[in-house]
Formats: C-alpha cells, structure tokens, sequence
C-alpha cells in the first residue's frame, strides 16, 4: 500500500515537471456527439494518466447523452459532471480498463467534467461538454 502510494508520487512529481516544461499536457482534442436514431447522443471519452481524451465535446442537440467512459490506463478514475450551477449529475467511478456507460439528460449549455482522483484534475484530468439549442 505505502509503497504503491510512494510510486504514484514520483510519477506524478516527473509528470508536474512535465506541466511546468510544457512537454505534457496535450490541449484540447475536440469532438462531436453522435447523434442516435432514437433522438439520444452517443460520445466516448477515454480517461488516461492524466488526461481525458477528447476533452471538448460538442452535442448538436439538448436531450439525453450517452457517457461511454473508458479507462484505458491501469489505475482508478472518476468522471465527475457539473452543471453550469456547480450540481453534481454525474461522478462515476471507473476502475483500471474497465468502462462506465451512463446517460444525463443535458439542457443547452457548458458542463464541466473532471477526475476527482487527489492531483488528477491539475494533472489536466478536465474537460467540457457544451450542449447547442436545437435547431
Ligand atoms: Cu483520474
């Protein structure tokens, strides 16, 4: 356990070097919603070491969104889904290569999403949905 803890340590202190020389990070990877035949928004999200990827979504279309979340990596994360208001609507917990599929129900506007795992978030572990007004 303590050993485990001491490890994760150093690679989050080599990856904080790593923020702060501007080699880690990635910037934004942005990405549509695949709208369904049912009238629901499909989009999949990979959550990494320490990154989600893509990190800006954009849905075409208020209603119900599909969260396929998969850990790609071999430690624990979350994703955590806050509305303009600062509500929690989501905080799934997704452990090491596994995958969380969830629906929200989205009305237009910005949802913040982020890992809540201690250091993920200012690791770069965010990002955000922005739901249009349909047209
Ligand atoms: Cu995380």
């Amino acid at each position: 356990m303590f050993r485990n803890h001491r490890i994760e340590y150093l690679v989050l202190i080599v990856l904080l070097v790593g923020v702060v020389a501007g080699c880690a990070g990635g910037g934004h990877v942005r990405t549509e919603a695949t709208p369904l035949a049912n009238g629901s928004n499909l989009i999949t999200i990979e959550a990494g070491n320490y990154k989600f990827k893509p990190n800006e979504i954009r849905v075409a279309r208020p209603g119900t969104l599909v969260l396929e979340i998969k850990n790609i990596s071999g430690s624990e994360h979350n994703f955590t889904l806050k509305n303009a208001r600062g509500e929690i609507l989501k905080d799934l917990k997704i452990r090491p290569k596994d995958t969380a599929i969830s629906n929200v129900d989205l009305e237009p506007g910005t949802y913040q999403f982020y890992c809540n795992k201690q250091f993920h978030t200012k690791l770069g572990m965010k990002g955000q949905i922005i739901v249009e007004t349909a047209k």
